[in-house]
Formats: C-alpha cells, sequence, structure tokens
C-alpha cells in the first residue's frame, strides 16, 4: 500500500474545460503527467484511477471562481478567462488572486479591440465616449482605464462580433487567433489589450502537508511534459577545434556531451538537450560549421 492509498489523504481535484477549445489538449496533457481518470461519458467528475487526483469538467469561465474559493486545487484556463475573472474578483475582495504555475502553449490567442474597417485609427484617445462591445468587461476597462480614456462598456456574452454592424456599439474587444472572424464582419483589429494562452493555476484552498507534496509532483510533472515538448535531444559529429562555436548555435543547450569517435582523433560525437526550439537555420549553421550525421530526436519525458 502506498502513501497514497491511505484512507486519511485528501483528494486533489484539477478543473479544465469539458468541452470546447482547451478541452482536449488540457486532458491530454494531464493524462501524458501520468494521471489516469475513470471516464463517465456524462459527469462533471471523473475520479482518480492510480492516484488521488480527480478531475472536475466544467465551462471554462466556471473555472478562475472554482480556483479562488478553494473548490479545487488546479486548474487549467486561458490566461483571458483568469484575469478577468481574478480583475472581477478584486472589485469584492481587493487581494483576490490565483497563482499561475506554468504557461502551457496551447489555446493562444489576443483580446484585441476592432473597429470597422473603413474607420480610421489613430490613437485610444478617440475612442472617449464611445460604446465597445465586449465579453470582457474588466479587462476592456482595465485597459481604458491605462489610456485614460472614458467609453462605455456593452457587455455582450456571445456574437460580439456583429455589435457594429447592428449600431450597438462603435467599436468591440473579443478574442482573436486567425483573423478570419474580425474580416467576415468587415472589423479591423487595431490594439491588443492582452495576450493569452492556456495556463496551470494553483486554486487558494488549503491542503495536508502530504497532499501538498502529492499536488507538487503533479505540478512538477505537468512542466516536465510541457518542457519535453519544446525540448529536443540533438546528436552530431563535429571538428573538435569548433567545439566552442558550435556551442553558441545550440539553442538552450547547457554543456552538450562530447564523446571520443573511434579512429578519429579531430571530430567527436555531440549529444546536447536543447531546451528552446530547434529549427533548420540551427542545423544549417551546424553544419556550416563543420557537423555531420545530425540527428534530432524528440523528448517524451523530463525530470530536471
Ligand atoms: O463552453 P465554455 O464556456 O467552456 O467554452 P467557451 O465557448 O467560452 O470557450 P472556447 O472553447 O471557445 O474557448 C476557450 C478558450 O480558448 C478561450 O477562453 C481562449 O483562451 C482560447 N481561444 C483561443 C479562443 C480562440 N483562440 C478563439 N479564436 N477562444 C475563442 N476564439 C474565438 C474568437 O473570438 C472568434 O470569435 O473563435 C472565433 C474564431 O477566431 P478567429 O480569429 O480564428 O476567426
Ligand atoms: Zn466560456
Amino acid at each position: 500500500m502506498s502513501a497514497y492509498d491511505s484512507p486519511s489523504t485528501e483528494r486533489i481535484r484539477i478543473a479544465i474545460q469539458k468541452s470546447g477549445r482547451l478541452a482536449e489538449t488540457s486532458l491530454k496533457l494531464l493524462e501524458r503527467s501520468g494521471l489516469s481518470f475513470a471516464r463517465s461519458k456524462d459527469k462533471l467528475f471523473w475520479y482518480g484511477r492510480n492516484l488521488p487526483v480527480d478531475l472536475l469538467l466544467v465551462r471554462d469561465d466556471d473555472i478562475p471562481r472554482l480556483l479562488l474559493e478553494g473548490m479545487c486545487d488546479l486548474g487549467i484556463v486561458g490566461q483571458n478567462v483568469a484575469r478577468e475573472k481574478i480583475l472581477d474578483a478584486r472589485r469584492s475582495t481587493a487581494d483576490d488572486d490565483l497563482d499561475e504555475l506554468a504557461t502551457l502553449d496551447f489555446g493562444h490567442c489576443r483580446l484585441m479591440l476592432a473597429l470597422p474597417e473603413q474607420q480610421a485609427y489613430q490613437s485610444p484617445q478617440q475612442l472617449s465616449g464611445a460604446r465597445i462591445a465586449t465579453s470582457y468587461p474588466q479587462l476592456t476597462r482595465h485597459w481604458l482605464q491605462q489610456h485614460d480614456v472614458e467609453a462605455k462598456i456593452v457587455f455582450l456574452n456571445g456574437a460580439v462580433e456583429i455589435a457594429p454592424s447592428l449600431g450597438t456599439a462603435d467599436a468591440i474587444v473579443d478574442l482573436v487567433s486567425t483573423g478570419t472572424t474580425l474580416r467576415a464582419n468587415h472589423l479591423r483589429a487595431v490594439e491588443t489589450v492582452t495576450e493569452s494562452q492556456a495556463a496551470l493555476y494553483r486554486g487558494r484552498s488549503t491542503l495536508s502537508s502530504d497532499s501538498a507534496a502529492l499536488l507538487d509532483k503533479v505540478v512538477q510533472r505537468i512542466q516536465g511534459v510541457q518542457q519535453a515538448s519544446e525540448t529536443k535531444y540533438v546528436m552530431f559529429h563535429a571538428p573538435r577545434a569548433e567545439l566552442a562555436a558550435i556551442a553558441e548555435i545550440l539553442p538552450g543547450a547547457e554543456s552538450p556531451t562530447v564523446l571520443p569517435l573511434e579512429g578519429q582523433s579531430d571530430r567527436v560525437a555531440v549529444h546536447a538537450l536543447c531546451t528552446e526550439q530547434v529549427f533548420w537555420g540551427h542545423l544549417e549553421a551546424l553544419k556550416s560549421a563543420g557537423a555531420s550525421a545530425i540527428l534530432v530526436l524528440p523528448v517524451e519525458k523530463m525530470l530536471v
């Protein structure tokens, strides 16, 4: 019996989006971190099978509140939603906040100010007195305040992009990824209010020291999976004399391993863990510096 099977151990809860843009990638990330759940099709709750870590499947908008109220210990949600809800919560409780433990490199988008295509744009000041439609009133208000502009915020829960053509707003603040929706509605993005991607947040729950240790372990694994997906193991042969120049080319590599090559005193084998993205340009630069037999391998798991 492991320490985690003890009946006295509390269970940790992780909230993710039930269905939508972040749902599948969030679940995959947890599964790749070694967590396994007893899936149930309709239920909002999946019981953790191999560790006392359960899953709550909810609307993304509910995740920050569940975290702020300590109902969940961890949550994966877009920074846009988390920041909006934190600002909203602070209106009644000034010190409300959530710790962002890691950005997760999916669900990338921008919250942007957009105007009708034909309208000229010079600066935020021209928005003074304008009506701005958005589902993100707090982030929009915050941005307007930063630019010292007073405008009227029109809250809409969806279909924000049609507000200008309906005549209910002069501008919008909405999420943009490819920009197709804006173009289809004859709108033009002119300012970025905030950039966003999915992130891992710590809830405001208190845990026993055992559960806190388990939570740390889960977080470390998630960060490890996240880091491994960006990390590559690079192997090649190179002239011994060029090692210093070659080390400069390798992105995010610390102290590569240098091994002798049988029967070749002037060439060595180099193995390096590159923690930043490896592009074709890096490989071409290695080749120009005399490297050959260059291999780039994915890294499945990492514990640093
Ligand atoms: O049901 P639930 O409330 O859980 O889901 P939801 O409908 O509120 O959210 P969902 O699944 O649409 O999005 C979840 C999160 O994905 C958002 O909070 C963002 O963090 C992130 N994300 C990334 C996006 C987009 N990209 C995005 N493009 N969320 C919404 N969009 C919208 C955008 O506003 C536009 O209307 O998708 C449309 C297409 O965008 P374009 O620019 O590609 O045309
Ligand atoms: Zn939502």
